[in-house]
């Protein structure tokens, strides 16, 4: 299982900034070196367990800036336990992830973060960190928020959506991004008009329209473009860098690229169902839509050009999953009748890493921009890099043999996450994780679970690299 002194011999290894054929030493659940696979230093490492790569592509650990297991919404709780998550980010050859403790309305951030921590603490089969949702802001909780800085919870997630429960208004926001520009903390946005859609949703269910495929509907893209604009333009005045979750609609892109083109602090991510999915799915019937419903929504597949390109321009960064599954039966249903109650979120943490590949090998990425933004972009981002998201000595040694030729077929029958569908059933991808090494620990050996809950450490971070 594990060794103190490990080489992965023979592989290509493909960073964000090169593709060689190398081997690299592990030393200590660390990097201890690459070097080309015919060099004199490469066949010097005699005394290791050998991991065989030939074929293989060697990449660092995914790392996914955008998790929320056993988030409470909507009167439910997502479905996949820190166990069950990391466990399944593990299988995904996802090494680190990034969830979002919760402040909830009335409580200090310390309360939400204790919470979390409470949750996660042994039982992560993968490293973690947070971030923390701010819900309410006030005088004390902005003090706690340079706490918060200082201890390695380097960024704040705010709501423009969700009136009533995670929602935050203008001058709220701005409090909040007044704070982060002195504390050097990222403000995240969750960027949708939510008064101005659930007026839309009251709208839409007076008229009887109850069935999924409305919730796309009310969520407008114009809407998440005006909260874009809206965040930016905060942000400028309060002088604080922006980071947009979860961008979807092309008009939202467009406002990103143009604040970049001003060379502001924007940054922005998108997350696999909006660049695989549509509303196509939101549609389908007998309530199957419900399985899609996560905000911002699925878009009509015209937009998905817009992504692509704005993750090969660098106008989007990072794609993280905003992995929130709720079971069908059970979770999803609460909202037959009524589409404004069905739990908003999709699973994903699984796939993440399988479906950039699948974009790599259908043109839509490089191989090395594949690790940039499933790897180095969202460490860099959030305070992680160069200990994780790199394959370089000295890194964590969070390291994947990636098999580019495998076919698979994704299903709930084979997937771990703990629920009871996959929002990608039955597609067909080529590549396929084969082993994984936490922190230079086996934790996925060619198609078997060999982690363990508890072997995944909590990860203090530091500040954003992209603001340096
Ligand atoms: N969006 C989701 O789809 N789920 C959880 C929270 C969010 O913003
Ligand atoms: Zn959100
Ligand atoms: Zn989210």
């Amino acid at each position: 299982m594990s060794s103190p002194r490990t080489v992965i011999r023979g592989g290509l290894v493909v960073t964000a900034s090169d593709e060689v054929h190398a081997d690299v030493l592990v030393e200590e659940g660390r990097i201890a070196a690459v070097a080309a696979s015919d060099s004199s230093a490469a066949r010097s490492w005699t005394d290791a367990e050998v991991i065989d790569a030939t074929g293989k592509y060697v990449i660092p650990g995914g790392v996914d800036a955008h998790t929320h297991m056993e988030l409470p919404f909507g009167g439910t709780f997502a479905s996949d336990t820190f166990e069950t998550g990391t466990r399944a980010a593990a299988w995904g050859g996802t090494t680190t992830i990034v969830d979002f403790a919760v402040q909830s309305v009335g409580q200090s951030l310390r309360a939400g973060l204790d919470a979390w921590h409470a949750k996660a603490d042994g039982r992560c089969a993968v490293d973690y960190g947070f971030h923390m949702i701010v819900s309410d802001v006030t005088d004390p909780v902005l003090k706690e928020m340079d706490i918060l800085v200082e201890e390695g919870v380097t960024s704040f997630k705010l709501f423009m959506a969700y009136p009533g429960v995670f929602y935050s208004d203008d001058g709220r926001i701005l409090r909040a991004m007044q704070r982060a520009s002195g504390n050097g903390g990222l403000i995240m946005m969750h960027a949708e008009n939510g008064i101005a859609i659930d007026v839309l949703v009251q709208q839409a269910l007076a008229a009887g329209k109850t069935d999924p495929r409305y919730h796309g509907e009310v969520r407008h893209a114009l809407l998440e473009a005006e909260a874009t604009h809206r965040a930016i333009q905060l942000a400028r005045v309060a002088g604080a860098p922006l980071y947009v979750v979860h961008v979807s609609a092309e008009q939202a892109v467009a406002e990103l690229a143009a604040a970049r083109d001003m060379d502001l602090p924007v940054f922005g991510e998108t997350c696999p169902q909006y660049l695989f999915l549509s509303t196509d799915n939101l549609a389908e019937p007998d309530f199957e839509g419900a399985k899609y419903v996560c905000s911002t929504p699925l878009r009509p597949s015209e937009h998905q050009a817009a992504l692509w390109r704005a993750l090969r321009t660098n106008d989007l960064q990072v794609v993280s999953t905003d992995h929130c599954p709720f079971c069908f039966a059970g979770q999803k249903e609460l909202g037959r009748g009524d589409f404004s109650k069905i739990p908003n979120g999709l699973p994903g943490v699984e796939n993440r890493m399988d479906l950039l590949h699948q974009a790599v090998v259908d043109g839509h990425l490089t191989r090395r921009r594949w690790i940039e933004i499933a790897c180095a972009a969202p460490a860099r981002m959030f305070g992680l890099y160069p200990r994780k998201g790199t394959l370089a000595p000295g890194a964590d040694a969070d390291v994947v043999i990636y098999d580019p030729h495998a076919e698979q077929v994704v299903s709930a029958r084979t997937h771990h996450m703990n629920v009871d569908y996959s929002a990608y059933e039955g597609r067909r991808l080529t590549g396929r994780v084969e082993t994984v090494l936490s922190r230079g620990v086996t934790v996925v050996d060619r198609g078997e679970y060999t982690g363990r809950a508890g072997h995944g450490h909590y990860v203090p971070r530091g500040l954003s690299s992209y603001l340096a």
